[in-house]
């Protein structure tokens, strides 16, 4: 199995990165986590992207807020699918680094998910390694029949209570 690099521009963005490690966990997916900035570190988020194929990665998140050019830079140095997760910042409430992360030229993609999305990129990763792995898929299906029956409860209780 592929591994996943989550990749954190500050220590401070590890609340979102562990929405993302909880999803992860749960499908019993490998990964790890890194602090690499785009900005302060630049030379290791050059050398950990065109290292991370022959280092066994399969996909890359890239978690980073204000201006998140993070999953960009990672982007540009490997082929791997990149998922950036924009994190919320005070000033701005993450629309700096939603247009940062999201507005990529083209033929350097970068797959963005929501503001503090974090289990998405996760459960979105999963999915991208699925392509060529059954038995992960078959766990996706059971993850998401788990969810909609979860949803129908909550229908359920909700539906008993008020339709009467
Ligand atoms: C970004 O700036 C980081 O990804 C973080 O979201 C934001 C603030 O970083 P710190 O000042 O908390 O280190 O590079």
């Amino acid at each position: 199995m592929k591994k996943t690099a989550i990749i954190l521009g500050s220590d401070s963005d590890l609340p979102i990165a562990e929405k993302c490690i909880d999803v992860l966990r749960k499908l019993a997916l490998p990964f790890t986590v890194h602090v690499i900035s785009a900005h302060r570190t630049p030379e290791q988020a050059r050398d950990f992207a065109s290292s991370a194929r022959t280092n066994g990665y399969g996909v890359i998140i890239a978690i980073a807020g204000k201006a998140a050019h993070l999953a960009g830079v990672l982007a540009s140095h490997t082929r791997l699918p990149v998922i950036g997760v924009p994190v919320k910042s005070a000033d701005l409430g993450g629309m700096d680094a939603l247009l940062s992360t999201v507005q990529m030229p083209s033929g350097v993609p970068v797959a963005c998910v929501a503001i503090d999305g974090g289990a998405n990129a996760a459960w979105l990763a999963a999915r991208i390694l699925a392509l060529n792995d059954e038995e992960l898929f078959a766990r996706l299906e059971s993850e998401s029949a788990k969810m909609t029956e979860s949803v129908n409860h909550k229908n359920d209780d909700i539906s008993s209570k008020y339709n009467k």
